[in-house]
C-alpha cells in the first residue's frame, strides 16, 4: 500500500514560521558546537579532550527531516533518536539550557552529565535517543504500543538514519507495529551514508519507503531535503497513527554537509561534494518561500535573533554550570 498523491493544502504561515525558525535555532547551534568542540583538542586531535569531550556528530543540512515531522507532534508524543540527535531535540522542544549542559558533562544536564551528546533524555517532552544504531526504533514502539493500551492519540516517531533500516531492528518491529496496527512513524533520514559506506553499496531497494509494502503499511518518500514537503507527508502519516491505521515509513533526501562526526577526514567523499549541497541549502530555500508569501525582511531577521539569542543563553548556562563530583559518579546508575 502507497501513500496517497501528495496534498496539494498550503501550509500554514504560523507553521512555516515556526519551521524556519527552529532550522535557524538549529543551525546556529550546531554552528557554535564546531567551534566549541574543537576548543583544547588541538595541537593534534586528541577527541578525548576539550570543553566537550568524546564524539561529536552534527546534522548541519538535516533539519527538515526534524522540522517538517515534529511541526505535527505534541509533547505527549514520544520521539526517538540516533546518534545524531540535536535538530530531532531541538524541534520537539527539550529543555536548551539543560541539553548543552549535559553535552558539556555538567551537573545541570538532563542526565546530570554523565550521558553527553548521544545520550539526551528529555521526559517531560518524551524524547530520548542513543548510539547504539537502530535501538530507538523498538523503543518507539514500545512508547506508541503504551499509547494505544492507555487509549490516548499519542503517537511514536523514530528517526533513523538509512544505514539503521538495514538493521534487524528495524524490519522485526516494523512487523509487530504493522501486526499490533501500532501509531508508529519510523522516519529514515537518507544522507547518502553510514559512516562512510555509500547507500548504494548497502542497500537492496532505492528508497526504504518501498520497504513499506512488505509489511502492508503506508510508505512516503520526501525529496530534494525539502521542509514544506515534509511536512506534509509527516501531517499524512501522524494523522494516519493517530485515526488508529497504523504505521507509516517516511525517507527523506536529505544531506549531512559536515563528516560523520567532528574529526572525520572525509575521505570517501569528493572535495566538491560538499560545496554542491550547501547551494541546496534548506534553510536558504524556506526563508525564499517566507518572503514570497509576502513576509518583510525585518520580520524574518527578528525571528532569527530572537532564535539565536536561545542558543547563545543556552551555551551560557552549560558553560557557567558546574561539574558533577566524583561521588556522583555511581548514583542514579545500576549497579550490581
Ligand atoms: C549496533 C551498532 N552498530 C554499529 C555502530 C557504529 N556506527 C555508528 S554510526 C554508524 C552508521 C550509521 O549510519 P546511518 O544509520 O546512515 O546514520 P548517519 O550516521 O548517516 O546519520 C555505525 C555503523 C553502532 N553505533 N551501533
Ligand atoms: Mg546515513
Amino acid at each position: 500500500m502507497s501513500i496517497s498523491e501528495e496534498k496539494k493544502t498550503a501550509v500554514p504561515l504560523e507553521k512555516m514560521k515556526w519551521m524556519y525558525s527552529e532550522m535557524v535555532k538549529i543551525r546556529y547551534y550546531e554552528d557554535q558546537m564546531v567551534e566549541v568542540y574543537s576548543e583544547g583538542k588541538a595541537p593534534v586531535f586528541n577527541i578525548g579532550a576539550g570543553t566537550v569531550p568524546g564524539e561529536m556528530h552534527l546534522a548541519t543540512g538535516q533539519e527538515p527531516a526534524a522540522v517538517g515531522m515534529c511541526a505535527h507532534l505534541t509533547k505527549e508524543d514520544t520521539v526517538t533518536a540516533p546518534h545524531r540527535p540535536h535538530h530531532h531535540a531541538i524541534a520537539k522542544g527539550v529543555d536548551l539550557k539543560k541539553m548543552t549542559a549535559e553535552i558539556f558533562g555538567r551537573k545541570t544536564g538532563l542526565g546530570k552529565g554523565k550521558g553527553g551528546h548521544m545520550h539526551l533524555f528529555d521526559p517531560a517532552v518524551k524524547f530520548s535517543c542513543g548510539g547504539i544504531v537502530a535501538a530507538g526504533i523498538p523503543h518507539a514502539a514500545g512508547a506508541a504500543m503504551a499509547a494505544r493500551m492507555k487509549g490516548t492519540d499519542a503517537v511514536a516517531v523514530a528517526f533513523i538514519g538509512e544505514g539503521a533500516a538495514n538493521a534487524g531492528a528495524f524490519h522485526e518491529t516494523l512487523n509487530l507495529a504493522a501486526l499490533w496496527n501500532l501509531p508508529l512513524i519510523v522516519v529514515v533520514e537518507d544522507n547518502a551514508y553510514g559512516i562512510s559506506v555509500p547507500k548504494k553499496a548497502s542497500t537492496s531497494v532505492e528508497s526504504n519507503d518501498k520497504r513499506a509494502g512488505a509489511y502492508g503499511i503506508a510508505g512516503a518518500y520526501v525529496k530534494d531535503n525539502d521542509p514544506v514537503a515534509m511536512y506534509k507527508a509527516s501531517e499524512e502519516a501522524v494523522t494516519r497513527a493517530r485515526d488508529g491505521q497504523g504505521p507509516t515509513i517516511i525517507e527523506i533526501e536529505t544531506y549531512r554537509f559536515l563528516g560523520h562526526f567532528q574529526g572525520d577526514p572525509e575521505l570517501y567523499r569528493d572535495k566538491e561534494e560538499v560545496p554542491g549541497l550547501r547551494q541546496q541549502d534548506p534553510i536558504l530555500k524556506l526563508k525564499k518561500q517566507l518572503l514570497d508569501s509576502g513576509m518583510e525582511d525585518a520580520e524574518i531577521e527578528k525571528m532569527e535573533k530572537a532564535a539565536k539569542q536561545e542558543v547563545d543563553e543556552a551555551y551560557e548556562f552549560a558553560r557557567n554550570s558546574e561539574f558533577p563530583e566524583a561521588d556522583d559518579a555511581l548514583r542514579d546508575v545500576f549497579t550490581s
